[in-house]
């Protein structure tokens, strides 16, 4: 099982789950609705919830037992994205070939349409009703709300924004990485896990997996993108060689952290390697 089949198989598992949860763009207020669904349908690569529904079957359950967390991550994800093309940010006019939010909706509604989704991320989770343990889908809460917080992405944005283009640490980079980009990413495999009914032993295994991970998928992405010069990026740092090869070390390390969970992993290392393989 590749990671492509992988992702064409588990798609419509995550859309239908999203288009349920999405207020419709006719009902009121109709613009900030219709603003939150743009950037999602049609959304993106929907890595993060696949990697919830691989983090599942890791220790033996569902990708459907994963659903709550795959929903909520890429909620987060598209408010993310959305908040980051404002022109208080990076001011991008287009995200996979569209418009972005605030170009076709304005500043607002697309500021508000972020905030909304974030919400409705929390509100799928407390309100997941399919058997899950309550202790487990509170921990999952937690987790995700840590790992969306200022300690994380939202402090690994605010600490990109200033970051000094001379400062070529190698380490402050890294933190950076982790804190905007891999723990969204390691909570996504983790969260899937713990819904599935993961031991603690497995979570922290599955965390540090996807921490690394996460890294390796942000230097894949800086190195996918021609402009970075300007950017807190290990590209910059390292020169784009060096840079390829901490990716792959980090992927060989997180690969090693979960060697012990047999086949039913496979699908998780095959996301690891599409992490810095893939050409979008
Ligand atoms: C605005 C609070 C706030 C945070 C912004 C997500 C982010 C932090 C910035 C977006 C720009 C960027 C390079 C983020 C790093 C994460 C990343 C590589 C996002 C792109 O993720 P993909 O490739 O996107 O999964 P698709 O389009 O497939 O959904």
């Amino acid at each position: 099982m590749d990671a492509h089949s992988y992702i064409e198989e588990q798609t419509p598992l995550i859309e239908g789950r999203l288009e349920a949860a999405l207020p419709p763009a006719d009902e009121e207020p109709g613009e900030l609705h219709a603003a939150m669904r743009h950037l999602l349908f049609p959304g993106g690569k929907r890595f993060r919830p696949m990697l919830a529904f691989a983090g599942a079957e890791a220790v033996g359950g569902s990708p459907e037992r994963a659903l709550p967390i795959a929903a909520a991550v890429e909620l987060i994800h598209a408010y993310t994205l959305i908040h980051d093309d404002l022109p208080c940010m990076d001011d991008d006019d287009e995200r996979r070939g569209r418009p972005t939010v605030h170009v076709a909706y304005g500043e607002a509604i697309a500021v508000l349409a972020g905030d909304a989704l974030q919400s409705l991320a929390f509100e799928i989770l407390a309100s997941c009703d399919e058997g899950h343990e309550a202790v487990s889908v509170a921990s999952v809460i937690r987790d995700l709300a840590l790992a969306a917080g200022s300690r994380r992405l939202v402090g690994g944005q605010a600490d990109d924004l200033v970051y000094d283009p001379k400062d070529v640490d190698p380490v402050r980079i890294e933190s950076v990485h982790a804190r905007k980009t891999a723990a969204l990413i390691a909570t996504s495999i983790a969260g899937g896990a713990r819904l599935a009914g993961a031991s603690e032993a497995e979570l922290e295994r599955l965390e540090s997996f996807g921490l690394e991970v996460g890294i390796a998928f942000q230097i894949a992405d800086d190195l996918l993108d021609e402009d970075e010069n300007d950017e807190c990026s290990l590209a910059r740092a390292l020169g784009r060689e060096g840079a390829e090869s901490r990716a792959q070390e980090l992927l060989e390390s997180a690969l090693a952290r979960i060697e012990g969970f047999g086949e039913r992993a496979e699908p998780l290392r095959e996301l690891a390697r599409f992490a810095l393989q893939r050409k979008v």
